[in-house]
């Protein structure tokens, strides 16, 4: 398994004596922003239950820094699925959480044209399954659900903030969106405190390696130490609001302590091509970057040596494309009393210089520590995404 990039946490879990120790559960507790949450969670004296669900092989390698031991009684591990109701109902009533923070999805874009009924399943249906158990267990139980910004599609206004119409582009958006309404729906029917995070991208060390922000940082990684070539990417021209993971997960906390449910839109506000996140890693590996040619030509060479680092490959273009994301997160800001502390170009950096001790694990092991081979998926000849 992947080494984690664990961040300086402090491994004194003591909460206010007299405050009494609130109960959260984390769906999504394995992914990137499950495993900052838990971290923050923990710091502030929370007893934490993470909703796993079985993998073939361990799928908790972002968590593990957080399990001193089988005794601690603040971390928690139960076995559980946003597909599978009857579980949702049996930890929720054991737990009788303060809070859930619905962070588990099928979280790829591309991968839900491939899996759209799962996506639906899960990302739709599974926050459905959450809201109708705390309706009918008549719970106090305050709800977060990971909205995103996806959901705003092909743009119909620029920046997007709360009253910006919805227009998704994909099956992963169109999910997102009727969890949206579904916890809003909640909220004004039975008086649940059920808040929506509408969240611009947001990425960090912990990144999954298919997104593409991971894909470039380790790819160059990887090309600096001379473990491959280039790397191959699709629609260089997208331009997302990148933000860092842990800066997120504050506003994911503090959405769920306001003193009413509401939704926020959460991003930096700062927008920046595909390109430029490929310009700003390989200058953060003392490489600079030229672009040459256009369309499916285009090739990202290396100044100094002339060497194509990155080029075009069609097989990454999605069916539909969101192009152009930028938050106004005015409201999160005033509210919430929220701020981004880390900018594009910091997160660029802190990116390129933990996947750089991953490249150089990988140089002295000979032998890549993250594997993805390129399997023909569907039949077809599709390279991992
Ligand atoms: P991530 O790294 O892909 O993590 C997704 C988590 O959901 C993982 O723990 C995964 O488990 C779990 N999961 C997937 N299917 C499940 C199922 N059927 N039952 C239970 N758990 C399941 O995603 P992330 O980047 O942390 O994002 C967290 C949430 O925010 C997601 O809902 C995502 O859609 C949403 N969001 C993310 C962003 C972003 O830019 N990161 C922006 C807006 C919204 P495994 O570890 O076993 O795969
Ligand atoms: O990194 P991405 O795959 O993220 P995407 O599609 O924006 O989705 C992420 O952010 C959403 C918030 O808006 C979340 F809700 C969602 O869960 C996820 O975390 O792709 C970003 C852009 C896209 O336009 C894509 O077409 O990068 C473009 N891109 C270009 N080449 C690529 C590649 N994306 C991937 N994954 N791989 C490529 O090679």
């Amino acid at each position: 398994m992947p080494r984690i990039a664990t961040s300086s946490i402090s491994k004194h879990r003591n909460f206010p004596k007299i405050m009494p120790q609130k109960k959260a559960i984390i769906t999504g507790i394995t992914g990137q922003d499950g495993s900052y949450l838990s971290e923050l969670l923990l710091e502030k004296g929370y007893k934490i239950y993470g909703i796993q669900r079985r993998a073939s092989l361990p799928n908790t390698y972002r968590v593990d820094h957080l399990y001193d031991n089988v005794e601690d009684p603040n971390f928690n591990m139960m076995y559980g699925d946003l597909s599978d109701s009857s579980n949702l109902v049996r930890v929720i009533n054991a737990v009788k959480p303060d809070e859930i923070y619905n962070l588990a999805a099928q979280s790829h874009v591309q991968i839900s044209f491939d899996k759209p009924e799962y996506t639906v399943n899960v990302n739709a249906l599974g926050p459905l399954r959450i809201l109708e158990t705390i309706r009918n267990l008549q719970l106090p139980i305050r709800y977060y659900q990971a909205s995103s910004s996806e959901m705003f599609g092909k743009v119909l206004e620029i920046p997007q903030n709360e009253s910006t119409p919805f227009n998704p582009r994909s099956p992963y958006g169109l999910s997102k969106v009727f969890a949206f309404y579904i916890t809003k729906i909640f909220r004004d029917a039975y008086n649940i405190f059920a808040s929506n995070g509408i969240l611009f991208n947001h990425e960090s060390p912990r990144r999954g390696f298919n997104f593409v922000t991971r894909k470039i940082t380790l790819g160059l990684a990887r090309v600096k130490l001379g473990l491959i070539d280039k790397i191959s990417l699709g629609n260089l021209e997208s331009q997302r609001d990148w933000g860092h993971s842990k800066d997120y997960v504050e506003a994911i906390w503090k959405i769920l302590q306001h003193h009413e449910p509401d939704d926020f839109v959460v991003g930096t506000g700062d927008t920046h091509s595909v390109r430029e996140f490929v310009e700003e890693a390989a200058k953060n590996l003392g490489i600079e970057i030229e672009w040459q040619g256009t369309g499916l030509d285009e090739k990202g060479v290396d100044k100094k040596t002339g060497k194509v680092l990155v080029d075009v490959d069609p097989i990454f273009f999605r069916p539909t494309e969101v192009a152009f994301l930028q938050s106004d997160s005015k409201k999160a800001r005033a509210a919430l009393n929220w701020e981004p502390r880390i900018d594009f170009k910091e997160l660029a950096r802190i990116m390129v210089e933990a996947d750089l001790q991953y490249a150089e694990e990988e140089a002295r092991s000979h032998r890549p520590i993250v594997t993805q081979k390129r399997y023909n998926i569907n039949g077809s000849k599709r390279k991992p995404l």
